[in-house]
């Protein structure tokens, strides 16, 4: 939306399906039942279990949904199939591939102006929609992955459900918990985390399944349990990192009662603390699902569908539409999908940058000696940090973008005045932190100085006059909570964002198995090659 703050900044005149529900709750509840049991759950998951034998499950629902999907999807490859969705211009292909439009992503969508939405569910909608614990406000996380599974908003006793179930789900096998203690704490906390999903892989199912040869109707089954598996192990792994790192590498239990964010908030340390544990629970959620595109859900699952290039007579490169994916779609298993994914999160340019803007602002306090510092003493800071070569960290997007807004004033018939504006198109995630810190920590110094980058950065961006959106991504917000509660440790704060994102890249994944989404495989040029196809035009 436009703000009269970017006025400011540059006012310039310049159904329910056939599949039988009885059979799918029935194998639903059997499961969770026999889970409970083996794991010698005590009375209270019991409860739980009984709650859910009136109640349909994410994975029933899921197997209601797929038949009209695949149904759907047939559909829309028939009729639609030769559709162009766009062209691709060499300079496209030299420049990360902005802007091509070649990939099919079913949770999330997002809109250059207005930011992600989750199956058409903005930030806000899910905030008032998707159900809060007992006694909170934010989301909870299992919602969102209900959201994104299936597209519909849960009951909260659906959602209690998901929570039991991957509590049940969260024990690490003990050579990964070895594996961990025995990282040495120099090793960053991410890679740490990659390590400890790559060899949760051992336990697969989806593995186990194709080495028996199942049948590849069957694919998402398998898919659907290791995904559960994995996202429920997170916080055991992700816990165990931190106090390994951090603290006296004594790492409490899961409490089988209680949500996931509390649970990752316990294992943490930080369960004590109802706002903190508010938080994580608005982190998970605004942080699991960016569309297909992003580094982390590209690498690691995606489905994309696009790029065989063919040379047309407009001297551009047209992209048809063979679909591929790219590590989960060599059908490598949702362990090693997502460890791949959280290796690209690891950059600097990419979940990295919430440690890098937390580092970057504390190094600022520290060079001017304070946090209570002047306009122009930060603007001097931002400019050294663009002369040097180095990017403002947790500012800019390859999607997001500004809004440019052309506006005439007219006195009758008679032209006045006419001018454009660029419109302020901050990140919803940013905003969403930002009400929180409104709500939790309004006097908090660290969380001023972020307000105050936030009116400042934008301008110098824009004077600097490269980046396409000079206005705060996610990354610019989450680091300052953090710290707020104790979590002060930035080389951690990534670690919390992968957990994050396996909600949105193993939704798509299971969905990738249930469409037989094929291998990825776009095309490539050479420079010499890309001369010689243009030589004579
Ligand atoms: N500070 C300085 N320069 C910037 C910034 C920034 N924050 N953002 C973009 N630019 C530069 C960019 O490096 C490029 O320069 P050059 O032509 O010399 O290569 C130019 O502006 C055009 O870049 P854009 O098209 O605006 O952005 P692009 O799509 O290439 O990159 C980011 C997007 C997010 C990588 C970029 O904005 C950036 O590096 N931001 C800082 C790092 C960051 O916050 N990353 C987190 C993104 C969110 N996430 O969680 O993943
Ligand atoms: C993300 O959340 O993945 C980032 O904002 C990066 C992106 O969308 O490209």
């Amino acid at each position: 939306m436009a703000s009269l703050r970017a006025l400011r900044l540059s006012a310039l005149t310049r159904v329910n399906s056939p599949v039988s529900r009885l059979v799918a709750r029935t194998y639903s509840t059997k499961w969770l039942g026999r889970r409970l049991r083996c794991e010698h759950v005590l009375d209270s998951r019991h409860s739980a279990y009984q709650a859910a034998e009136s109640l349909i499950g994410l994975k029933e629902r899921l197997a209601e949904l797929i038949p009209e999907k695949q149904e759907e999807v047939k559909w829309v490859k028939k009729e639609l199939g030769a559709k162009v969705l766009g062209e691709v211009t060499v300079d496209q292909a030299y420049g990360g591939m902005r802007g091509i439009k070649g990939m099919i992503w079913e949770g999330s969508v997002l809109d250059a102006d207005e930011g992600i939405q989750f199956h058409g569910y903005t930030i806000p909608d899910c905030q008032k929609k998707l159900p809060a614990a007992d006694g909170g406000e934010e989301p909870l996380p299992e919602g969102l992955f209900w959201l994104l599974v299936t597209g519909e908003i849960p009951t909260k006793e659906q959602v209690k459900l998901v929570s039991t179930e991957w509590a049940a789900r969260s024990a690490l096998p003990s050579f990964v918990e070895e594996l961990i203690d025995r990282c040495p704490n120099t090793l960053h906390p991410m890679s740490q985390f990659a390590l400890a999903v790559t060899a949760l892989q051992h336990e697969s199912t989806f593995a186990k399944a194709y080495a028996a040869g199942t049948n590849k109707s069957k694919y998402w089954d398998s898919t659907y349990e290791d995904s559960m598996d994995l996202i429920a192990k997170l916080p055991n792994i992700a816990g165990r990192i931190y106090r390994n790192v951090f603290k006296d590498g004594k790492v409490p239990t899961i409490d089988m009662d209680k949500d996931y964010s509390y649970n990752l908030s316990k294992l943490l340390g930080y369960s004590d603390n109802k706002d903190f544990v508010e938080l994580i629970r608005l982190y998970l959620t605004i942080h699991s699902d960016h569309e297909g595109g992003n580094v982390s859900a590209h690498t690691g699952i995606v489905s994309l569908e696009a790029a065989t290039f063919y040379v047309c007579d407009s001297d551009s490169l047209f992209p048809t539409i063979p679909q591929t994916h790219l590590v989960g779609s060599a059908l490598s298993d949702p362990y090693l999908s997502f460890a791949a994914g959280l290796n690209g999160l690891a950059g600097p340019l990419h979940g990295l940058a919430n440690q890098e803007v937390l580092r970057w602002i504390i190094h600022m306090k520290d060079e001017l000696g304070s946090t209570e510092v002047s306009d122009e003493q930060i603007k001097e800071y931002i400019w050294k940090t663009l002369k040097g070569g180095q990017v403002v960290p947790g500012y800019g997007h390859a999607v997001l973008r500004v809004g440019i807004y052309v506006f005439d004033v007219r006195l009758g018939n008679s032209l006045v005045w006419f001018g454009q504006y660029l419109a302020e198109k901050t990140d919803p995630r940013y905003t969403a932190q930002r009400e929180f810190a409104l709500k939790h920590l309004p006097t908090d110094p660290m969380f001023k100085l972020v307000s105050q980058l936030y009116n400042i950065v934008p301008g110098v961006l824009n004077e600097h006059g490269k980046t396409k959106n000079p206005w705060p991504n996610v990354d610019a917000h989450s680091g300052v909570l953090l710290q707020y509660y104790g979590l002060v440790e930035q080389d951690y704060y990534t670690v919390l964002f992968g957990v994050s994102r396996s909600l949105g890249v193993l939704a798509q994944l299971i969905w990738d198995r249930a469409l037989g989404m094929p291998l990825e495989r776009p095309k490539s040029y050479s420079t010499a090659h890309i001369k010689k196809m243009f030589a004579n035009k």
